[in-house]
């Protein structure tokens, strides 16, 4: 995403057909006329490399994901596998949101995530993946998800979600926070908390002997009790040797989410929770998805293993 600063243009009266003012090298009619205050793609920066003392993704080669059929209960051995991934990925996300500040670029926090994945002996899972350029995704204020980190500085005010995955040990970990660089309006602080709030009760609707439709029923209630939107287009999911598997998990109510939750299944909860429409517009990178009307967005995720008696969060720090 490249930069947008709504007061950069003040003074100046551009044509359509002139340079924008923000120095993308675009027409103004083709960037930020009629856009003023929204995100717009960035340059994204070549993708970076891993030691080869790291084992890669089976993916990271070709972008084609191997697919084969794995279970959803774990074994023991792959949760306790999944336990250091999610270490792992929690401990990422941390470093990465502790970096976020005014003036910083995504592609800063990009590579700051690269680094700590690798400090910790882990592979990004994004990388490459069904050709995806970069090691995590960074979503800025109307992004829902899958922003690629680029050119773009923070603006004062900007909420970023970060969303990281880690492969170690034959398996992945996935999570995503999102984070304030300086200081936030009200409504959308208020906006992060309601989503924070939105995946802890989904977690707590996570339990043995109930379907899948129970979490999204909570999650969605709770939403739009506050006046928000729940974005349908993208679910939690599955997780394990593979990064996306059945089941899905929708964060809002459908009567189709019947699979019954297992002591020992994995999978992900996250939330994406919209200030006005919960509908999708994609970007022509064909990645990233934003809000049909620009309204901010937020988002939280954790991966988890369903117990006898609940569900236990896996992405946590120790
Ligand atoms: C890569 C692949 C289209 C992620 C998740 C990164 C993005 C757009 C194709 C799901 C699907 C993260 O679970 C995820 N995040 O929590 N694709 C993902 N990509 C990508
Ligand atoms: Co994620
Ligand atoms: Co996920």
């Amino acid at each position: 995403m490249r930069s947008v600063d709504a007061g950069s243009g003040a003074g100046a009266v551009l044509k359509s057909n002139d340079l924008c003012w923000c120095g993308s090298g675009r027409k103004y009619k083709r960037c930020h006329k009629g856009n003023e205050g929204k995100v717009l793609p960035g340059r994204v920066s070549p993708m970076l490399t891993v030691p080869d003392t790291i084992k890669p993704t089976d993916y990271y080669l070709t972008g084609k994901p191997r697919r084969w059929d794995e279970p959803m209960i774990k074994s023991p051995e792959t949760i306790e596998a999944m336990r250091v991934a999610c270490k792992v990925a929690a401990e990422v996300l941390a470093v990465t949101g502790a970096a976020v500040a005014p003036g910083v670029t995504t592609d800063e926090l990009d590579r700051i995530a690269h680094q700590a994945y690798i400090d910790r002996g882990a592979f990004p899972s994004t990388l490459n993946y069904h050709g995806y350029p970069k090691s995590v995704c960074t979503s800025v204020n109307e992004v829902i998800c899958h922003g690629i980190p680029d050119d773009r500085p923070l603006a004062d005010g900007d909420i970023v979600n970060i969303d990281v995955t880690a492969y170690i040990g034959g398996v992945h970990g996935d999570c995503n926070a999102t984070f304030f660089a300086g200081d936030v309006d009200p409504e959308s602080q208020r906006l992060v908390e309601v989503t924070r709030r939105c995946r802890e009760l989904g977690i707590a609707a996570a339990k043995p002997g109930r379907p899948i439709s129970d979490i999204g029923r909570a999650i969605q209630a709770h939403a739009e009790a506050n006046g928000y939107g729940v974005v349908r287009a993208f679910v939690g999911h599955g997780i394990g040797e593979q990064f996306h598997l059945p089941p899905n998990v929708p964060h809002y109510y459908t009567p189709q989410a019947t699979t019954i939750m297992k002591p020992g299944m994995t999978f992900t909860i996250e939330p994406m929770i919209t200030a006005g429409s919960w509908r999708e517009r994609m970007w022509d990178n064909g990645w990233t998805a934003v809000t049909s009307d620009g309204k901010r967005t937020a988002q939280f995720e954790h991966t988890l293993v369903i117990t006898e008696t609940g569900a236990e969060v896996l992405t946590v720090e120790p």
